[in-house]
């Protein structure tokens, strides 16, 4: 039978195939290999008496580490315009993460209830011709939600962003139930009690959802630099264009993506979060 990993704790896993769930424990192989069963995983498995044994894992799209969940199609990168407050630079970091991942992006702005119209337009301007699609949310009175609700289809989308920003009020307000626990106390609770966090798929509306720990800093310190340019869809348009076929937009003369920085087509605060990220990535001193 085929399934997905919906939930892994104590060396058991939790395949979902079709409208059941079965109780699995991985082959040997996958034990003493590089291979070890993730939840988001598809999987081969075979039951016996109601017991399940994962024979096989099949390729994966792409694997996180942080939540530790493999073929995530869509992230909802959630921050809030104030308590805490927004941070583009832990943004960039977050969109940065999903390029590379191949993850498609929702971005998420909450507690618009409490916001300046002034962040609101300068987000946009900052993320003009990127792509990428803002949504303003106020999840704790189910404003925005239901448009959410209808990209979940088919996918694996996981919910991530800063501590307090209102990830697990969105949660439940899409799932339309308590699937996550709220508020500071129970952060904090969850912090004390779990260190090691097992991540979980929460079935709604035809798709997975996954909640992570709160990140107040992102490691990019394993992207290639040379590569870095490939993560920023408003470069995608000069693919090509400059004068030299390897330039990384830096000092380089001819450069197509400066032209257009200068003509404001693409967003400064952008192009100095890569530029920043490139001399890190060069100089490649941990990275935080
Ligand atoms: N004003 C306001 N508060 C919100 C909103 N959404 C969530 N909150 C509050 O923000 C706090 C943190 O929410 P929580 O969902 O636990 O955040 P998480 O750490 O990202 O999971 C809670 O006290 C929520 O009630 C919103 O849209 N507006
Ligand atoms: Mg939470
Ligand atoms: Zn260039």
């Amino acid at each position: 039978m085929q399934g997905i990993i919906i939930k892994g704790i104590a060396g058991f896993y939790y395949v979902k195939v079709e409208e059941k769930v079965y109780e699995c424990k991985a082959r040997g192989k996958f034990r003493l290999g590089e291979l070890s069963p993730l939840v988001g995983d598809k999987v081969t498995i075979a039951v016996k008496n109601e017991k399940g044994v994962i024979e096989e894992i099949h390729p994966r799209l792409n694997k996180l580490i942080r939540p530790p969940v493999s073929n995530v199609t869509q992230a909802f990168i959630v921050f809030s315009v104030i308590n805490p407050e927004f941070s583009s630079d832990l943004l960039n970091k977050f969109l940065v993460l999903c390029e590379y991942n191949n993850i498609r992006v929702k971005i998420c702005i909450n507690k618009i209830d409490l916001a300046s119209e002034e962040l609101l337009e300068s987000i946009k301007d900052m993320l003009k011709n990127t792509g990428y699609e803002i949504k303003l949310l106020n999840a704790k009175n189910n404003v925005g939600i239901e448009e959410l609700k209808k990209s979940l289809k088919d996918n694996i989308t996981v919910v991530c962003g800063p501590s307090g920003v209102g990830k697990s009020t969105m949660m439940n307000s899409i799932a339309g139930r308590s699937v996550m626990q709220t508020g500071e106390i129970s952060d904090k609770l969850k912090r004390g009690k779990n260190t090691t966090r097992h991540s979980e798929l929460v079935e709604v509306e035809g798709g997975f959802l996954v909640d992570t720990p709160g990140f107040s800093s992102l490691d990019l310190n394993f992207i290639d630099k040379n590569e870095l340019r490939e993560l920023f869809p408003e470069f995608y348009d000069y693919n090509g264009t400059c004068k030299y076929s390897t330039c990384v937009h830096d000092k380089e003369p001819g450069c197509a993506v400066k032209r257009a920085l200068e003509e404001g087509v693409i967003n400064k605060e952008r192009y100095d979060f890569y530029i920043d990220t490139l001399n890190k990535l060069s100089t490649r001193r941990n990275y935080k």
